[in-house]
């Protein structure tokens, strides 16, 4: 039965020193942005993971296209939430000291592709630098002993602004924040959600290659493909002492499964999660509830 106790976790969070974050799209319901398997997880008829599929991809680029840029476009307006800062905060050890002093590695792994706990931590290490600059350089790097780099994220799923050629010998592949992205994507995410009101936009109009004039695809992992930078997860995984996650349903593998690869050697498992979700009966602690008031309160 998973603990609840706030003085029982800080006490091991304290002596950890490789801890892992793996979230999901609880973390970023805070800041406006639907998750999968809630009521907002729907975009017009058709369920957000049925679109999220190369068969999908396949059958329709055009509807995929709309989905992606309806996508691209609610995330863009929102900002990271206070559970994106302090997970943000235990990635750089001068911000975490007090409260895990003996972390040399931090990963934050993210099934998000929304872009959001890069961006917290970009601007808290930009704030960091700036304040250091003002003072003593405590902003420390990592000790060139350390296996990993310290205080990585890694969108495992990719990101909603990265696009890639879909042609097998071109490697183009870039962030592309245009709104939109082409033109013919303008304006089709306002198309009300009767579902059967659906425009096509032609093959031709879609966003294509600027270096072999092939159509490109958003740059995410869709279901059936192989997530990002799995093999280093993975390994990282297998040395964790703590292991927080957070915001997600654990349906989805194999991110599901890195608490699983934690535990079997003894590693912790912390839960922070609105609702009892896949596993978290297995958890050393859970904590219920909202990750942007829950991850402060329990963390300290
Ligand atoms: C792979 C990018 C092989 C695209 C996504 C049968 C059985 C088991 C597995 C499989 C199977 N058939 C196929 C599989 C494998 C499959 C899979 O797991 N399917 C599931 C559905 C059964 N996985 C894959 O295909 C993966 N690839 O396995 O390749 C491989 C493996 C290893 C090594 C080499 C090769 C690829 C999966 C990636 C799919 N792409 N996203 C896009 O976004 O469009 S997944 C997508 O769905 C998201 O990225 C996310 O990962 C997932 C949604 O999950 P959550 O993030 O958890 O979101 P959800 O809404 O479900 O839950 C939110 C939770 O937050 C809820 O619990 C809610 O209560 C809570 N919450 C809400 N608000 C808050 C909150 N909590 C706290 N505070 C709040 N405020
Ligand atoms: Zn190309």
């Amino acid at each position: 039965m998973p603990s609840s106790d706030v003085e029982e976790f800080r006490a091991i969070l304290a002596s950890s020193k490789n801890i892992m974050i793996v979230s999901g799209a609880g973390l970023s319901a805070a800041s406006g942005i639907a998750t999968f398997r809630g009521q907002g997880g729907r975009w017009r008829k058709y369920d957000a993971q049925v679109l999220a599929t190369l068969s999908a991809w396949q059958e329709n680029q055009s509807r995929v296209w709309q989905f992606f840029h309806y996508r691209r476009e609610e995330v863009r307006p929102a900002k990271p939430n206070e559970g994106h800062n302090i997970l943000a905060r235990l990635c750089l050890p001068s911000l975490r000291k007090a409260i895990a002093p003996n972390a040399t590695v931090v990963t934050h792994v993210t099934q998000n592709i929304d872009g959001l706990s890069s961006e917290a931590l970009r601007t808290i290490t930009a704030e960091l630098q700036h304040s250091q600059h003002s003072q003593d350089a405590s902003f420390t790097t990592t000790p060139s002993s350390q296996p990993w780099p310290d205080g990585q994220i890694i969108e495992m799923h990719g990101n909603l602004f990265d696009v890639v050629c879909t042609a097998h010998d071109c490697d183009y592949r870039a962030k592309n924040m245009d709104n939109p992205i082409c033109p013919a994507l303008g304006g089709t995410e306002v198309i009300v959600a009767e579902g059967n009101v659906e425009p096509v936009v032609k093959r031709a109009d879609l966003p294509h290659c600027p270096e072999c004039t092939q159509l490109l695809r958003p740059d995410v992992v869709w279901f059936g493909e192989r997530p990002k930078r799995i093999q280093e997860i993975l390994d990282i995984a297998n040395k964790v002492d703590l292991c927080l996650v957070v915001g997600t349903s654990s349906l989805v593998q194999p991110a599901s499964k890195l608490p699983e690869r934690v535990r079997a050697h003894g590693g912790k498992i912390a839960v922070f999660n609105m609702e009892a979700a896949n596993h978290s009966d297995e958890a050393d602690f859970l904590f219920l509830g909202s990750c942007e008031t829950e991850l402060g309160r329990v963390l300290g």
